[in-house]
């Protein structure tokens, strides 16, 4: 009996016999999993590598050092200070539009002007891109039309979205621009999933996904960042570090060096960026594209920046925090930061920006009042395209608004809406 279960036991005794053989042989010890690092015999709790610097070219007054051998030509530099300024006018014309009364929200992008133009200017149509809500700039600078703006904002029948979106919920096709979502951070995982998709068909181009600071919180930010370090996706992680997720400030936010500590700790190759100098911005983007393409694996660039206007038109910011911090920010801001480096070479003066004012504000009045003139769309566009063959209860649904609308009709201002297609 003894005998017997002694011999059953025999492979495991001989598997025990050679592991230790093994071991005793052998001058080296088996390394852990994933991990190279030395061995200490001092217990220190570590809670902080260097702090990593801003990568920045314009200084405040205009000087500004390119990288070696680079030269951005006037046409260019002038486009994106076009752009700066188009946003800034269009963002004070829909805040005031819903101040009257005139659209039911809105969220500037005061401040943020050289994150979006400057990432923009150095990524090309094939790139897609997925945003959060405060990139309108982003759009504008792939050349989205100030109509387009203004009929999503009014949420009118040329409204892509056919008005089932809040204001600033934008999406282009054309422009590879994916809609925006209202719950933050959806986008990080979707952005992951498409850049997984070029890294299969072998796409020459990354998908580049914005963000605020504050959606880095959220437990998808996580998800997003491991898959894309551990299936090498081509994306350009761009967080926005604006300082503030409505009212809560960063550093009640997190307790790291901003969100660029957190790339390396995923292995995702990182660069903090002056998000309020636009060249910085272009060349730190045009070489995390090349990488990204290259090497088939994600950046996360964190673009230092300051939300100059209020979270949203729902906000009164002045609640928490001071009007000298706001007003500082202004004087520093990154759209007057270009015009004195521009000025500097010669390419822009008063006259110039004054007729620039002048014109853009205009194209964008008339934009906004053709928009405001469109019909809303047909009440019907509530219960299509969420099915491709509508189910019986939403037949049910539309068939008991028709019958409501037909007896009630003259409660509900049926004359703006657009006819049935
Ligand atoms: C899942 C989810 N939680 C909360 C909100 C409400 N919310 C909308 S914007 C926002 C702040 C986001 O801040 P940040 O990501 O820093 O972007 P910023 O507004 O500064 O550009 C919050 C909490 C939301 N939309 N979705
Ligand atoms: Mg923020």
């Amino acid at each position: 009996m003894i005998l017997k279960s002694l011999l059953q036991k025999l492979p495991r005794v001989q598997r025990v016999l050679l592991q230790v053989k093994q071991y005793s042989s052998e001058t080296k010890e088996p390394q852990f999993l994933g991990i190279n690092s030395p061995f200490t015999n001092t217990i220190q709790f570590r809670n902080s590598y260097k702090t990593i610097p801003i990568y920045r070219i314009m200084e405040p007054l205009g000087n500004a050092k390119l990288p070696e051998g680079e030269k951005l030509d006037d046409a260019h530099l002038l486009k994106m200070y076009r752009s700066m300024v188009t946003l800034s006018l269009m963002d004070k014309i829909l805040y005031e539009s819903q101040r009257q009364g005139r659209i039911s929200f809105y969220m500037t992008n005061t401040g943020e002007e050289a994150v979006q133009i400057g990432s923009t200017a150095a990524l090309t149509l094939k790139d897609m891109i997925y945003a959060q809500y405060r990139e309108a700039g982003v759009l504008l600078h792939r050349g989205y039309p100030l109509e387009k703006f203004m009929d999503q904002c009014y949420g009118n029948c040329h409204d892509d979205g056919k008005g089932r979106q809040m204001p600033v919920h934008y999406g282009s096709k054309e422009l590879n621009f994916v809609t925006i979502s209202s719950p933050l951070t959806t986008q990080l995982p979707q952005a992951v999933g498409a850049a997984y998709a070029f890294k299969l068909d072998e796409k020459d181009a990354c998908v580049t996904c914005y963000f605020g600071e504050g959606a880095a919180s959220e437990g998808d930010a996580h998800a997003a960042f491991n898959f894309a370090a551990t299936l090498s996706c081509p994306i350009i992680f761009l967080c926005r570090n604006n300082g503030y997720a409505i009212s809560t400030p960063v550093f009640e936010q997190f307790k790291s060096d901003g969100i660029a500590a957190k790339g390396p700790a995923y292995g995702i190759d990182t660069i903090r960026v002056d998000g309020n100098d636009v060249l910085a911005m272009y060349y730190a983007t045009r070489s995390a594209r090349d990488f990204c393409i290259k090497q088939k694996k994600p950046v996360l660039i964190e673009a230092m920046t300051y939300r100059i206007g209020h979270h949203s038109t729902s906000d009164d910011s002045t609640a928490y925090r001071s009007v000298d911090e706001i007003t500082e920010w202004k004087t520093h801001g990154p759209v007057t930061k270009f015009r004195v480096y521009l000025e500097s070479l010669g390419l822009w003066c008063n006259d110039r920006e004054q007729h620039l004012i002048d014109s853009t504000r205009k194209e964008i009045l008339s934009a906004f009042a053709k928009a405001e003139k469109k019909s809303k769309p047909h009440w019907k566009e509530l219960f299509t395209d969420v099915y491709k063959e509508m189910p019986g209860h939403i037949k049910k649904q539309m068939s008991v608004m028709e019958k409501h609308l037909e007896e009630f009709k003259e409660h509900y201002p049926l004359s703006s809406f657009a006819p049935a297609k």
